[in-house]
């Protein structure tokens, strides 16, 4: 961007203005803050976040964040421009200390698209620092505040529009500990959730526009961890053992969409609701606004993955949602037992049998979409199934994974919805192709399709299955509903899944 032609200038002049009067006001307190020991804070990536603070006396923290409009991953194989403070969704995370001076420079990197600035909630005073950091790419700017009191703030671009900002990733937060200082843990992690807007629906793979009347309607395509789908899974997962005790500073970006933060296997034995200075105990579930934070404080017992989920669990599920943190150590069956099962005795009470149940047509066409089911079947016991039964277990297997994944659309028995869900059992257009019917699986399918001479015009989610449990499926689908032969393997499914991720 020309340099001379700054979309903010105006603003801009304005706020140099704002600030030249608040410098008058401040005057005073200036050669206090001279003699205090520089500190410059150290910024990491997230999920890690700075060392606890050890110093008993204010300081003058000086703060070097930049502004960076970055395209990444948001999901495997789909691409987002992010705009964020030092190059993260959340942005780096900083920590001072109650009663120090914060002078933070704030540099929007030329290369930079748009002008930004920063607004923080740990700020006292009208607007946060919004208006004395408003600048172009290009342009560094100086705001130096007070960190009155302790607790942990978010903090946003607050450049208009503001939502759209936010929306792109750009939050963060500053903890402000309290004097007394904060007792030492075993691990510190830094998760912020946040809505985001894409065009294509979820994992549509490419790169992907923001969708400014999807953020209007509040309708968000991904609400993440830490800015991607995936951030805090499989090789990123948190780790602890077992007994270590786990600090988390959580907080919701937004723009839009609160959480219900829980950790699926463990109890927080502290919540620092909100963020403030009071704890309440043994919580399952916290809430935390928009623009807000919690502190929580937990100890795994036992080995295992925990899950960071938003409880409001179709966001989890389904828009991304998840975090893992693995713990490792010896197990205490005393705490946790391993689970016993086994078949029930053959007198035992059985339920009358029933009608299939209605279909969810009406639902599914009036949303388009249909989230994705991700329930993973397992096989049934081998207990469960009739002792005479013919049937192989990679057989019931498949069956399994059909009843549970593809059965509320295509119905149990296969034929489908007319108009709605085309059938899967005597379709020619399966019949054609069987074998890349797998990649609708993998990848889901929208737009006009013919099957034995009706017309469609629907969604179908992709289905997260394991490679078996596709290849399974589909050759169920082929030698049960189609008369046809077994066509592909895992290994199959596998090499087509590779080919999309490229
Ligand atoms: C949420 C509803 C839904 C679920 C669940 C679902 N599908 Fe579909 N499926 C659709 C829709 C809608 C279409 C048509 C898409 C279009 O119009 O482009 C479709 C199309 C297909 C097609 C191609 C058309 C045909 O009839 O041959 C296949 C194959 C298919 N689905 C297989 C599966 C399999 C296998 C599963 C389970 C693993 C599954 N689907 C789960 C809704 C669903
Ligand atoms: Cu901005």
């Amino acid at each position: 961007m020309n340099k001379n032609s700054k979309p903010g200038l105006s603003i801009v002049s304005s706020a140099a203005l704002a600030a030249a009067i608040a410098m008058a006001f401040v005057a005073p307190a200036a050669p206090a803050a001279e003699r205090l020991p520089v500190v410059v804070q150290e910024l990491v990536a997230p999920p890690a976040v700075p060392p606890r603070i050890t110093r008993n006396t204010p300081a003058k923290v000086v703060v070097n964040l930049t502004v960076e409009e970055v395209e990444r991953e948001i999901a495997p194989g789909t691409r987002y421009t992010f705009w964020t403070f030092g190059g993260t969704v959340p942005g780096k995370m900083i920590r001072v200390r109650e009663g120090d001076t914060v002078e933070l420079h704030l540099q929007n990197l030329a290369g930079n698209k748009l002008p930004h600035n920063i607004d923080l909630h740990a700020v006292t005073g009208p607007g946060g620092g919004a208006a004395q950091t408003l600048i172009a790419p290009g342009n560094e700017a100086e705001f130096t505040f007070k960190a009155l009191a302790p607790g942990l703030y978010v903090y946003h671009c607050a450049t208009a529009p503001v939502g759209m900002h936010v929306a792109n990733g750009m939050y963060g937060m500053i903890l402000v500990e309290p004097a007394e200082g904060m007792a030492p843990v075993d691990h510190e992690y830094y998760v912020m959730q946040g809505d985001f807007y894409t065009a294509g629906q979820y994992r549509a793979g490419g790169l992907q526009n923001f969708d400014m009347q999807k953020a209007i309607d509040e309708k968000p395509t991904y609400v993440v961890f830490n800015g991607a789908d995936g951030a805090l899974t499989g090789a990123n997962a948190l780790k602890a053992k077992a007994g270590e005790s786990v600090r988390m500073f959580f907080g919701v970006g937004g723009p839009n969409i609160t959480s219900s933060f829980h950790v699926i296997g463990t109890i927080f034995d502290k919540v620092y609701t909100e963020g403030g200075k009071h704890f309440q105990e043994n919580v399952q579930t916290t809430m935390v606004p928009t623009g807000g934070s919690t502190i929580v404080e937990f100890t795994p017992r036992v080995p295992g993955e925990l899950v960071l989920v938003d409880h409001s669990l179709t966001r989890a599920f389904n828009k991304g949602a998840i975090g893992m943190i693995s713990v490792e150590g010896q197990e205490r069956p005393e705490i946790y037992a391993k689970g016993i099962k086994r078949a029930l005795p053959a007198d035992a009470p059985m339920l009358a049998a029933k009608p299939a149940p209605a279909p969810v047509v009406k639902a599914a066409k009036a949303n388009g979409a249909v989230p994705t089911v991700k329930a993973v079947a397992r096989a049934p016991a081998a207990a469960a199934a009739p002792a005479a039964s013919p049937q192989p277990a990679t057989h019931l297997r498949a069956r399994a994974v059909y009843d549970a994944n593809c059965s509320a659309c295509h119905q149990p028995d296969g034929k489908g919805v007319p108009g709605v869900f085309p059938p899967l059992a005597n379709s020619d257009f399966f019949q054609q192709r069987p074998y890349e019917m797998a990649h609708i699986v993998l990848n889901g399918r929208s737009g006009e399709l013919v099957v034995n001479g009706e017309h469609y015009n629907g969604v179908m989610p992709p289905q997260d299955l394991s490679d078996d449990d596709i290849a399974a499926v589909i050759n169920y689908i082929s030698t049960d509903m189609n008369n046809g032969k077994p066509v592909l393997d895992a290994a199959k499914v596998r090499e087509m899944r590779a080919a999309r991720s490229k």
